[in-house]
């Protein structure tokens, strides 16, 4: 697959409403989009690399610089054969897993429309639908919080994740885990405490939550093996987790119960898979995590989450929790029983608004081989 030219735009999109976590707020939402031209074909990927350095070192203006300087000057001219051949040629480039899987994603979209498989179809997803949830931002006060969580269980969520930090931690899950006692509930502290300020976790272990998400340090695996000792509540790593290795790590030393997976944080779609297939092979759930994406990342993470070892529920919501008007001709629904239905066109299976691309975009830059 010759690759001709990559376009790069540098999105900000509007979320409907803000979105609040340990390490910032968030009103309108950065991105890197991905369009790459081959043999008639355009292909596109997200890379979910935010405004600010908060939730990864990386960032929208590193993400640029990495695909412009450093990914396209191998790509441009070449033939490209699989994610595999993509992933040896970016082997040489330390780190920056964000601006790699943006490509990634759109080397997949190319390869599919040219197979005429959907992206579910290449990675071997079983289901049609997947069960989602919705990831909840600090609100105003415990009582803002629960009124929140109420609209998004009247519109069918089925599992509710909501942020956490410290001075907003148990007040919060306990209010709304006594307004809705039969609710499925999990917290993430996005690495907002360190063991030693831990032990004011501990009446979560209390609250039968599904799992506390990445309480610690993004590079303190050994700590989330000392704190998962103390509580009964699966720890669920996000952030730790940014390679097959480090999945591995953490399996072994016993780290985490239970792995959220992001593409985008491990460096690809191929490595996403690589880390369910061995979650799968011992025993460790996973499930598909978000990063606000606009559809064509959602489209993306709804082909993961068809594999069969995401056996709990992703924060992968409808395209109306997040914007008002995405930059995807689809828009993604949430059925009756919690559920979003896996894209099932080539590729991505998702056709780009030209218009609201043009709308939403600070930025653009045509890369080619002359
Ligand atoms: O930690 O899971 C996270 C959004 C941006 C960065 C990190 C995270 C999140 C979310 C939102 O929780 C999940 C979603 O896309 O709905
Ligand atoms: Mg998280």
């Amino acid at each position: 697959m010759k690759i001709e030219s990559i376009i790069l735009h540098h999105l900000s999109m509007p979320l409907v409403a803000p979105f609040e976590t340990s390490f910032g707020l968030t009103t309108d939402r950065e991105c890197i989009l991905v369009e790459i031209h081959s043999e008639g074909r355009t292909g596109w990927g997200e890379c979910a690399a935010e405004h600010d350095p908060g939730y990864s070192y990386e960032t929208a203006g590193t993400a640029w610089h990495i695909i412009k300087d450093f990914i396209a000057p191998l790509l441009l001219g070449m033939d490209i054969h699989d994610a595999l051949d993509f992933q040896l040629k970016a082997a040489a480039i330390r780190g920056h897993n964000l601006a790699k899987a943006g490509v990634e994603m759109a080397i997949w979209d190319l390869l599919g429309q040219r197979a005429g498989k959907s992206l579910r179809q290449m990675l071997g997803g079983g289901r049609s639908s997947v069960d989602v949830g919705v990831s909840v931002g600090l609100q105003e006060s415990p009582e803002a919080l629960v009124e929140r969580v109420g609209n998004y269980l009247s519109a069918g969520y089925g599992r509710i994740k909501i942020k956490i930090k410290p001075g907003r931690d148990i007040g919060d899950a306990q209010a709304v885990r006594s307004a809705f006692p039969e609710i499925l509930l999990q917290v993430d502290a996005n690495s907002a405490y360190t063991l030693e300020s831990c032990p004011v976790l501990q009446p979560l272990d209390d609250l039968d939550l599904l799992l506390i998400e990445q309480p610690l340090s993004e590079d303190d695996m050994w700590d989330h093996h000392k704190l998962q000792k103390q509580f009964r509540t699966p720890i669920c790593l996000d952030e730790s987790i940014t390679s097959l290795r480090h999945a591995r790590s953490a399996i072994e030393m016993g780290a985490c119960r239970i792995i959220n997976i992001k593409a985008g944080r491990v460096g690809g779609l191929s490595q996403a898979a690589a880390i369910h297939d061995l979650c799968r092979s011992q025993g460790i759930p996973v499930w598909c995590g978000g990063m606000l994406e606009t559809g064509i990342g959602r489209a993306s993470n709804l082909a993961l989450a068809s594999l069969p070892g995401f056996t709990l529920p992703g924060d992968i919501s409808a395209s109306d929790r997040y914007y008002r008007q995405d930059i995807t001709h689809q828009r993604f629904n949430l059925n009756p029983g919690s559920t979003i239905d896996v894209p099932t066109g080539v590729g991505l299976g998702i056709t780009v608004d030209r218009e609201a691309l043009k709308k939403f975009s600070l930025t653009d830059l045509e890369l080619t081989t002359k």
